[in-house]
């Protein structure tokens, strides 16, 4: 597990630099997903790849820029599931972005998710990795030695002030408008930059709040893939004493995963708001 971990860093080290420095554009090709993807992702995704399949613990991967799941040896134990570049279309205009990591161990399936982290390419890079379950996530910033600086452990506060609510209002439920009308009627303030790993750090780090990806009239499974994307996240959410829901169960965790660029509606947050939102929900 080190050595993947270890892993993680650099590859982070490297994608971040590529950021800085790599020519921009959009790439000929489309993902599994029917986005297109921009040549940043295709090289974050290049750099992971090629360091993974260095360690010979790694049974396979699955990245949101492949369609097909990579095997790399057969017999080892861990498949590593990842988004190389979250919120690439957001390089552009030079906000935050960020790679997200999924640590399985034999299978692809939620009570399999060993480890998870997320680095977030920001002012700073920073990267929070939960090492294991029921151990609270941590947070590591890169030093001026190029090294990633141990910083603090994560942990949710009950409730928190920020709302952020992804996808277009107009394909929205009524319940879910009227249940995110009635947290900023209740003060909660508006923080969404549209790159969800930029998103839950920020919910994360201030102690609480909540993030949603609901199901909307025309993407009835909601956007965002359940194995590079939520359940990493619900993961270290989880352990840092926050809790998540799809609107129907509950927790992500539970989530039954039948293919590999799956996506469900999800929730994230400190207990306050998932409670609320499972009660407006019904779950
Ligand atoms: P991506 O993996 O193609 O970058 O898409 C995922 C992103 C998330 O980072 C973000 O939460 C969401 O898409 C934003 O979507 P929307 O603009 O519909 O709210
Ligand atoms: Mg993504």
């Amino acid at each position: 597990m080190n050595e993947i971990l270890d892993a993680i860093k650099n590859v982070s080290i490297k994608i971040s630099q590529t950021i800085k420095y790599a020519d921009l554009g959009y790439s000929q090709n489309q993902n599994a997903t029917g986005d297109n993807q921009l040549k940043l992702d295709v090289l974050s995704d290049e750099i992971i790849t090629t360091e993974f399949s260095k360690i010979a613990s790694i049974k396979a991967l699955v990245s949101e820029e492949k369609d097909e799941v990579l095997m790399l040896n057969e017999n080892a134990k861990f498949i590593i599931a990842y988004d190389p570049l979250d919120g690439s279309s957001l390089v552009d205009v030079n906000f935050a972005v960020g790679s997200i990591f999924g640590i399985y161990e034999n299978e692809l399936k939620p009570e399999c998710l060993v480890a998870a982290a997320y680095s977030v390419y920001g002012p700073r890079l920073e990267l929070v990795i939960c090492e294991e379950n029921n151990q609270a996530p941590c947070l590591y910033r890169l030093d001026m030695g190029d090294k990633f600086a141990k910083i603090k452990e994560l942990k949710m506060a009950e409730k928190g002030k920020l709302n952020a609510s992804g996808a277009t209002q107009k394909g929205w439920s009524k319940t879910h408008a009227s249940f995110i009308k009635s947290l900023f009627d209740e003060g909660y303030r508006l923080r969404y930059s549209g790159a969800m790993v930029a998103d839950l750090h920020q919910i994360l780090l201030k102690g609480g709040g909540l993030f949603s990806y609901p199901a909307t009239s025309d993407c009835v499974n909601g956007k965002l893939r359940v194995l590079f994307e939520v359940l990493p996240f619900a993961f270290i959410y989880e352990n840092a004493g926050g809790a998540t829901t799809d609107g129907v169960s509950n927790s992500l965790l539970s989530i039954k995963v039948e293919k590999t660029h799956q996506t469900t509606p999800c929730f994230f947050g400190s207990r306050y708001e998932i409670d609320r939102l499972k009660s407006a929900y019904n779950v």
